[in-house]
């Protein structure tokens, strides 16, 4: 029985479940680059250049091992412009074999072919869909903190005899410092695009000359070789002080201490728990502290893991949620960095430099805003969906619709992620070159993170004023006269109508 093996541009793994199925004497492996990916949403074009550079590599490195390789290429003549309609192009198989996608959309396109096909787990993730489903069943809330302990246990990283090591689950705690003045950032590893590359670059400079990026520009890895060197320079140089300045920014600096392992990791060119190993042997070989080991850790068995978790469990019409009935329009900012407002300023100008900014940019300054000031959760969820490198809607849609916007009704979070400006000074020194107050309340010079944050709190008093981790918040905001309250409001509609 002949077999036709489809390897999407986010599976490019050598031990993928599809690829260990196959023959290299009967069976061929198709690889499409199409249209319909291509331009779902408006993707970065440094997102369209490491996916279609990354996918020309593969099927080379899958050529040279002794499979069979069918590659359609973007512009060639007969390209039917869909996964679907190349798998139909090229089939004279007696049966179709695909490790699972990883979104609703693309699986039931695929599923709807009238062909044989099996579907495989994608068992790169370390928690299956069934055994996600039996942890989440029963529960009132789904909280990442006892799931990451479940996958602790599970992948054995960070224990010693079934308890964790110093003998506490999670340091997050000493994880939340601002960057100390003078300390020395190092310039993340940059590739050169070689020949297939550069192909590539001017390919995405033709077909997509209005997407977000200057696709001339890019150096990133686009092999799994390449993309270990991140790795091992994350390990030498950034990680140990990545616990540290985790939440850190900085104007100019979208990295920081920061892996930026998540493309690759997600388009599959290093695997998750390898990638944890690495850097549990870092701090078992004593070279970095164990919040910066276990707050890595953390972001990937847990985070991770839970994020894609809560996609799947939760249904095809996650991204449609809107628990908080918000409705503004996005603002045309978002694509053009052109607002006086100097952090998202910053944030959205990196975005569009390198299809990146990590994890605090993307929740507490563009995220945080967009709740802040009510924008249309969907619109968001497509924004974030387009801009970073490494967005997959199965990651993207529960950071972004239930993490940042709390739009789910709280199956992410319990609370939602919101701060005034006060928080983006702690944090940053963006406020120091703003036109904006970060002090001031209201008025014309204040910092709209500050009068749209109380205004958020009042318009949403009968949702949040008995949540037990809002209190704080509440008994502040009952201290402000019913003055001071118009005020805010008024200052807060004024912002919204211009922007
Ligand atoms: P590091 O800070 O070095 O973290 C290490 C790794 O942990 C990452 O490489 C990633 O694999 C994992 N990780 C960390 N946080 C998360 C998280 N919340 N969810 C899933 N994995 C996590 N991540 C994506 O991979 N794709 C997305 O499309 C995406 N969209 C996001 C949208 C919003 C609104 C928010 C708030 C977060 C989003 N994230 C997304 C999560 C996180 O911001 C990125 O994974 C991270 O910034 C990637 O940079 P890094 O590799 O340098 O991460
Ligand atoms: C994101 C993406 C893009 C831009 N292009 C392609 C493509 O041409 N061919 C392909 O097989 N995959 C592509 N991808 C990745 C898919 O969109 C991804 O497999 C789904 O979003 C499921 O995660
Ligand atoms: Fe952002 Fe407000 Fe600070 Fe300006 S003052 S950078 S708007 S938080």
């Amino acid at each position: 029985m002949s077999k036709l093996c489809v390897i999407l541009g986010d599976q490019l793994s050598r031990d993928i479940s599809s690829l260990r199925e196959i023959d290299k004497e009967q069976d061929t492996i198709l690889m499409a680059e199409v249209i319909e990916e291509a331009s779902y949403v408006h993707h970065h074009t440094h997102k369209l250049v490491l996916i279609f550079s990354a996918m020309r590599y593969f099927a080379r490195e899958l050529s040279s091992l002794g499979y069979h390789v069918i590659y359609t290429r973007l512009n060639e003549k007969d390209n039917s412009g869909s996964i679907s309609g190349e798998i139909k192009r090229h089939f004279n198989h007696d049966h179709i074999i695909l490790t699972e996608p990883g979104e609703y959309r693309l699986k039931k396109e695929i599923s709807q072919i009238s062909l044989p096909i099996t579907i495989l787990e994608d068992d790169r993730f370390i928690c299956s869909h069934q055994k996600f489903q039996k942890w989440a069943e029963g529960k009132k809330e789904l909280t990442m903190e006892f799931f990451y302990r479940e996958m602790r246990k599970e992948t054995n990283l960070l224990m010693s005899e079934g308890k964790p090591v110093q003998g506490r689950w999670n340091f997050d705690k000493e994880n939340r410092k601002s960057l100390k003045k003078n300390i020395d950032i190092p310039s993340p590893k940059k590739f050169s695009p070689d020949h297939i590359t550069l192909e590539v670059i001017d390919m995405v400079e033709k077909k997509f000359p209005h997407n977000m990026g200057n696709p001339n520009t890019f150096n990133y890895a686009v092999t799994s070789k390449e993309a270990t060197e991140v790795l091992e320079f994350f390990c030498h140089r950034q990680l140990v002080f990545f616990g540290d300045y985790q939440d850190a920014m900085k104007s100019d600096e979208p990295y920081l201490f920061h892996s930026i392992l998540s493309a690759y990791i997600n388009i599959g060119l290093l695997d998750p728990l390898k990638v944890c190993q690495r850097v549990e042997k870092e701090f078992y070989e004593k070279r970095i502290p164990i919040n910066c080991a276990e707050g890595f850790i953390r972001q990937i068995i847990g985070w991770r893991e839970f994020i894609r978790g809560i996609y799947w469990l939760s249904g095809e019409k996650y991204t449609e949620l809107n628990d908080l009935k918000a409705n503004h329009t996005l603002p045309s900012f978002y694509w053009s960095g052109q607002t006086k407002m100097n952090c998202l300023k910053q944030v959205i100008n990196m975005t569009i430099k390198y299809g990146y900014s990590h994890h605090i940019q993307r929740l507490m300054v563009t995220g945080n805003y967009a709740l802040l000031a009510g924008l249309d959760p969907f619109q968001v969820h497509e924004w974030y969906l387009a801009v970073y490198i490494d967005a997959f809607e199965w990651v993207e849609a529960p950071n972004t619709v239930g993490m940042a916007l709390h739009a789910d009704g709280g199956i992410v979070g319990t609370k939602p992620y919101i701060a005034s400006g006060a928080y983006i000074n702690r944090m940053s020194d963006f406020c120091k070159s703003c036109v904006y107050d970060v002090k001031k309340k209201t008025g014309k010079d204040a910092c709209p993170f500050n009068y749209l944050y109380w205004d958020f709190l009042i318009r949403h008093e009968k949702k949040f004023s008995t949540n037990q981790r809002m209190r704080i918040a509440y008994t502040n905001l009952n201290r402000l006269s019913n003055e001071q309250k118009k005020e805010i409001q008024q200052n807060a509609q004024k912002h919204l109508q211009e922007i």
